[in-house]
């Protein structure tokens, strides 16, 4: 209920490719490989930044990639890295794996980043693969595949202003004058069953968000009543809007009555600043008790205001006079669910084998990258594949599992025959 969602996708920046070269040069007969490594691709961040308040953007965009590192060239030159990406989502956002649910990270404050994708590193040119015993590799490596993966974006909306008032009193109904928020409205207590959020504009360009508190009454702290899983949110807001029912028996006793409330679950929300609103100022009840609650509340020292959210009447002002006095109340403190964490990707290890149509197929997140940075074409790249796999276990497997020399194996998009 207080919480807007969206859905993303990101893919990091593929590693670039290594290349194969040798230097020529005049009066040196065997140059050595001179290949540079592939730039690295960009990474994936989401940052903090206070100008935003909702996931509304990401409605009309959903997909993020970052850019791929450039190849690596003759004379031992490294491929450009590819330009990370940045994703700017509000403070309060909270980050998930779409698909595993697991939380991944939590941004409070402005221009805070997180990586949640790793680039994939540049693949190795020829220059790196030499040794005393090959000092011509003709072996190069593709770059490493980027990753992707679904985040599931959650804002945790935190109301500025809590409207509080008896039940009936008109504060669903202010609400929906306001923002564009639609609450439910009807002539009868307990309308209004849970809090409703709505972002109010004040003169265009200013706004904040104001809460519905719906079913305060007498002995509400002690859980009487709905109010008491809300007084909760209230603690959260920094100012209230304390509505009273001008067509209300007595609405200088409901007023005492919803303090009374307040004090009783803690110190913290009888402190908080409040405007006290008296409203259906269309009715001649309310008129007539205008004069006396300002006269209790100026003896209180307290400011009040008298509105008719039905017609509108006396709105602005007192949108204005809260807006102003947010502005001289500290920030809300956001607390976070968990540390924004920088999580170093995890490459599965484990793979499966099955038989499939025509042959074998090994899926793994690992194997399945030592293929895709494997440049088949290349002479000496097929008999390190070889050593690779038997280096993870994946040739003894397979010849566990029954292969035999001719069949053919699928790791990813590569299709091998067998040859032990
Ligand atoms: N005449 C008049 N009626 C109003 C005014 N504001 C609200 N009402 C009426 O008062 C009744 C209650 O309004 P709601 O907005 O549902 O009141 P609420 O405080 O949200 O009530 P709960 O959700 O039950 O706590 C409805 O019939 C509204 O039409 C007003 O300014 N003038
Ligand atoms: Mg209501």
């Amino acid at each position: 209920m207080f919480f807007d969602e969206a859905k993303i996708y990101i893919k990091s920046g593929d590693g670039g490719d290594g290349c194969v070269a040798f230097r020529r040069e005049k009066f040196v007969p065997f140059g050595g490989p001179s290949g540079g490594n592939g730039g690295p691709g960009g990474h994936i961040y989401l940052v903090a930044d206070r100008n935003l308040n909702t996931l509304i953007h990401f409605k009309k965009r959903v997909h993020f990639k970052a850019e791929k590192g450039g190849r690596g060239s003759g004379q031992n030159q490294q491929g450009k890295a590819g330009d990370d990406r940045l994703i700017t989502v509000p403070p309060g956002t909270v980050v998930y794996d779409a698909d595993t649910g697991e939380l991944l990270a939590d941004l409070v404050e402005d221009g805070q980043r997180v990586c949640l994708a790793k680039g994939g590193r540049g693949g190795r040119g020829n220059a790196a693969f030499a040794s005393p015993t090959n000092q011509a590799p003709q072996l190069a490596e593709h770059g490493e595949p980027g990753l992707e993966r679904w985040l599931r974006l959650e804002l945790k909306l935190i109301a500025d202003v809590g409207v509080i008032g008896m039940p009936n009193a008109g504060k669903s109904t202010l609400l929906s004058v306001v923002s564009a928020a639609r609450p439910k409205i009807a002539d009868y207590p307990f309308t209004t069953l849970q809090p409703n959020l709505g972002v109010v504009q004040v003169d265009g360009h200013q706004s904040f968000v104001m809460a519905d508190v719906p079913g305060l009454i007498e002995g509400a702290s002690e859980g009487v009543g709905l109010g008491h899983q809300f007084l909760r949110h209230v603690e959260r807001t920094r100012l209230l809007i304390h509505l009273l029912d001008g067509a209300a028996t007595d609405p200088l006793a409901d007023y005492e009555t919803i303090n009374r409330e307040l004090a009783q679950f803690s110190a913290e929300l009888a402190a908080k600043p409040q405007i006290v609103v008296l409203n259906k100022m269309d009715l001649p009840d309310a008129k007539a008790w205008w004069p006396l609650l300002q006269e209790a509340m100026r003896a209180r020292g307290i400011e009040a205001y008298a509105i008719s959210a039905v017609s509108r009447q006396g709105i602005r002002p007192l949108l204005r006079r809260a807006f102003e006095l947010l502005r001289t109340l500290p920030a809300a403190e956001l607390a976070p669910e968990a540390p924004a964490v920088f999580r170093p990707d995890r490459v599965e290890e484990a793979f499966t084998i099955e038989r499939e149509e025509g042959g074998w197929r090994v899926r793994g997140v690992r194997v399945e990258r030592v293929a895709a940075m494997t440049p088949f074409t290349l002479p000496e790249a097929a008999a390190r594949f070889q050593r690779q796999l038997r280096a993870m276990g994946v040739v003894q497997a397979l010849e566990q599992a029954g292969v035999q020399p001719g069949d053919i194996v699928h790791i990813g998009a590569e299709e091998l025959e067998w040859q032990p």
